[in-house]
């Protein structure tokens, strides 16, 4: 069983698939291509490396995860990865707060 307590070491771990110690826009594409589109995805990226280098390292997540935005998605990624089988259908409705059945950009905010 999959812990509810996610760290976000394990978020990190999560999506550096290659465990190059930092997230490349494609492991962040690939982490969350099933819930965002390309815009969202490097709106998100580029939120989370605040030093511009094209790669988020961990301590780069960890200031991320202190701002509320941000927070709220990893809150849902967690979420997602929580639930353990990474459907594309059980991911979607971990974001899709309102139920919906669209994810807007309010939902990301
Ligand atoms: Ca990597
Ligand atoms: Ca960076």
């Amino acid at each position: 069983m999959i812990k509810n307590d996610l760290s976000l070491e394990h978020i990190f771990a999560y999506l550096d698939k290659d465990k190059s110690q930092a997230i490349s826009i494609e492991e962040v594409t690939r982490g969350f291509q099933s819930i965002l589109n390309d815009a969202e995805i490097l709106k998100l990226f580029m939120t989370i490396d605040s030093d511009g280098s094209k790669s988020i390292n961990y301590e780069e997540l960890v200031v991320a995860f202190k701002d509320v935005h941000t927070n709220y998605i990893l809150h849902k990624l967690k979420q997602a990865i929580t639930m353990g089988n990474l459907t594309p259908e059980k991911v979607f409705n971990a974001v899709d707060v309102d139920s919906s059945r669209q994810l807007d950009v309010v939902e990301f905010n």
